[in-house]
């Protein structure tokens, strides 16, 4: 069977408010701005994508695991649960599809308690620190790893 050509896009609690408050953090663009980029970058390289975007841990979960049997990759900025979530580890893991952890904002330079992330070592890429470009600087490294193009 060959690959599908499809990503989902997740992005956890609060990303909602993008464009809305925090301007200076975050950037001024919204998560609709955000996932039409997305999509839009995703089909110049053949694929489509499938966003979600909720407050809720479980919601994202059943997201993450629904993507099991049809898409190729994930890319998702957890929000605050980056710091928190076992559970939402778990399911990434679970479902053994190559990830891309995406953060916004530089947390390595903010407070102590953003310094850790529970999915960074189930991601195999990282982009943190970029804005809202690094959506797209994570969905193609991401896709260079579906098809085989990334570097060694
Ligand atoms: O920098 C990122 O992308 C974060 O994942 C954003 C999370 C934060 O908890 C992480 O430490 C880093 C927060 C998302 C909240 O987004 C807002 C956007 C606009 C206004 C208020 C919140």
């Amino acid at each position: 069977m060959t690959a599908p050509r499809r990503l989902l896009l997740v992005n956890g609690p609060n990303l909602n408010l993008l464009g809305t408050r925090e301007p200076q953090i975050y950037g001024s663009q919204t998560l609709q701005d955000v996932e039409a980029l997305v999509a839009s970058a995703a089909a110049a390289r053949g694929f489509e994508v499938r966003s979600v975007q909720s407050n809720h841990e479980g919601v994202l979960i059943d997201a993450i695991h629904a993507a099991r049997t049809d898409c190729a990759g994930i890319i998702i900025n957890p929000g605050g649960l980056t710091h928190t979530s076992v559970v939402l580890r778990d399911a990434l893991a679970g479902v053994a599809l190559p990830i891309a952890e995406v953060h916004i904002s530089d947390v390595v330079s903010r407070e102590s308690f953003r310094h850790h992330s529970y999915v960074a070592d189930v991601a195999i890429v990282h982009v943190i620190g970029e804005g809202v470009p690094g959506y797209i600087t994570a969905l193609e490294r991401l896709i260079d790893v579906i098809t085989g193009q990334a570097e060694g």
